[in-house]
This record gives C-alpha cells, structure tokens and sequence, in this order.
C-alpha cells in the first residue's frame, strides 16, 4: 500500500531540513499523550539513524508512565527554568500552536530553523517546514512516512513507538480517523514483533484498584442536560488527587457513549474550582470549535480546554457555547 504523494512530499522535506541541521529539539504539547510521547521517541530514533544529536524536551515535570516501555523513554528531559539547550534546530510534533508547547517554547530556534509534523486544525505559523495533514490519524503516522522514506530499518523498538503512537491516537482503531494505511503500518510494526496485547493491556488495561473504582464513580454519576444531546461525567478536586490522568481518561469516551447523545463532557478539578474539560462529539458538532472559545482546541470529535469556577459555572458555560451548534 502507498503513502499519499503529499505526505512523500511532505516528508522529503522534512528529510532535507534534516541533513542540513544538527543539534535538534524534538518536542511535542503539553501533558503528552501516547501519540506525542511516541512520535518524539521515533523521530529521535530516526535522528540517531541519520548520526544527529538531539534532546527530547516535554514540558510536563512527569512523563505518563504507561509509555516507560518505549525505547529512550527516559532520555525525555523534563522543561525546567534552567534548561537552556541553544539548539540550533527544532522538531515540534503534535503541536497546532506555540503556546500547547509550555514552557518549552522558550527553548524554540528562529521560525526559519523549525519542523511542525501534526494532525490538528493549524493554530500559529511557527515553522519554516511543516508536514500537516488533519486527516492523519496521529503524529507517530505521519513520523512513520518520513522513516519509509528514509528507508529506515524498522527494528522492534522502532514499531513498538510506532505501533503504540497510532493505536493510542485512533483509540484502538476505532474513531473516525483510522484509515486502512493506519492498520497496513500497524500489520507491517507487528510483522517487525510488536505484540498488540502486550502494548494494549500496558497502556489501556492496566489500571490502579482505585482508578478502576473512580471510573465506576463517574459513570455511576453521569449526568445529562440539553434533552439527552449532552453527557457530563465529572470528577471532583478530592477525586483526581487520588488518580493518575491517564488512567482514567477512558471517561472521557465514554461520555459520548449513549445512544442519541451528541457531546460528551468529562470534567476533571485539577485544582480546587479549576476544571480541566475533555469534549468528545459524535457527527455534526465541532467540538474544537467549543474548546477554541475558552483557548482550547484539538480536533473535531475531541479537544479540551481548562475553565475557572464551579462545576455548575464551567458546565453552564460549555453548554452555551454547544448549544450554538445544535
Ligand atoms: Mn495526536
């Protein structure tokens, strides 16, 4: 199966920034997620490949531990104050806008020494490269197109970065953006040994007593509003202090579960009247659109963004601005 002439494209200019830089950031958006974790980890093994010296920076102060199998996991240094690298270059990976980038985007080169490789609606202009497609399923596929391109020998260690960035992205191969060239890469990273249960339990199904017990908790609890066009799960501040993030984000899907529901909303109070808001929609509702109104964003059928207030405050302004679309 081909890769699409845009991204060969796209790659091969990704490629020639390459040879003509070294010393390269490779970083991708805050609380990273299995595909921005992934797609740093295999553009850094495609840079040792290509005998470049990079850093992978993420701005979180801790790295979601379910990704710790992945090759260089722990060579991914954290963005503290001090850090001050110089690099001459930069590689941004699933990242639509500078300031998804944390405090990491101090660290960025001139517009004119930066790649973007993402899959989310463009949000700044930041790089003089880009390899953009929102019809990509993740960040880690099209990262895998610039490595066919290059030629790049696809060991173990490499599909396993591959493997989990697409299968993490598409939920298991289930949302609207698996593509048959997502499964095509994923049949080849499991001829190369990647173990699909292996990879799937550690990253989905290996979860805490207690995070098992706050997932009962949610849905237990859900809510729904606007005549059963939305869903609201949410998770008070006493609640999330007991849970890691990632072990609990399946909520979040979950919300947009019920027959006849158009959006799901699943709140989280990170700090006290702080909610960080995950939206999830079926067709016809753009949710980035919603998330983009509170500086926000993501994609159509999923984005997120962080609201001051009550719970009842953050739930009423989110439906007011859904109830633009219905
Ligand atoms: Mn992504």
């Amino acid at each position: 199966m081909e890769a699409k002439s845009s991204h060969i494209k796209a790659a091969n200019e990704v490629l020639k920034f390459i040879h003509h830089n070294n010393n390269f950031l490779v970083s991708a958006h805050i609380n990273a997620d299995g595909d921005a974790v992934a797609s740093v980890i295999a553009m850094g093994i495609l840079l040792e490949h290509l005998k470049k010296k990079y850093y992978m920076v993420l701005h979180d102060a801790q790295i979601d531990g379910r990704f710790a199998y992945l090759k260089n996991f722990n060579r991914i240094i954290t963005c503290n104050s001090a850090l001050d690298l110089q690099l001459k270059a930069a590689i941004i990976l699933d990242v639509p806008g500078i300031k998804r980038l944390g405090k990491v985007a101090k660290l960025l080169p001139d517009r004119s020494q930066i790649v973007k490789i993402d899959h989310h609606p463009e949000e700044d202009d930041f790089a003089v490269v880009t390899m953009v497609d929102e019809k990509a399923s993740s960040s880690t596929q099209l990262v895998y197109e610039i490595l066919d391109q290059a030629k790049v020998a696809i060991d173990l260690e490499l599909a396993e970065a591959i493997y989990t960035g697409i299968v993490y992205d598409t939920g298991r191969f289930s949302f609207s953006n698996t593509t048959s060239r997502d499964m095509y890469i994923c049949g080849k990273m499991i001829d190369a040994g990647v173990e699909p249960a292996k990879i799937n339990d550690r990253i989905f199904f290996e979860i805490s007593f207690e995070a098992i017990r706050t997932i009962g908790k949610g849905l237990a609890e859900i809510e729904n509003y606007l005549d059963g066009d939305v869903y609201v799960i949410s998770l008070d501040h006493t609640t999330m202090s007991r849970n890691y993030h990632g072990e609990i984000e399946e909520l979040a899907n979950y919300s947009v579960a019920i027959r006849g529901g158009k959006v799901g909303i699943f709140l989280r109070e990170i700090r006290p009247r702080y909610y960080k808001v995950s939206l999830r929609a079926k067709a016809d509702i753009d949710v980035n659109k919603v998330a983009r109104k509170f500086n926000g964003g993501g994609h159509t059928r999923a984005a997120g963004c962080r609201l001051d207030g009550t719970k009842r405050e953050v739930i009423e302004k989110v439906l007011a601005e859904i109830k633009k679309q219905l």
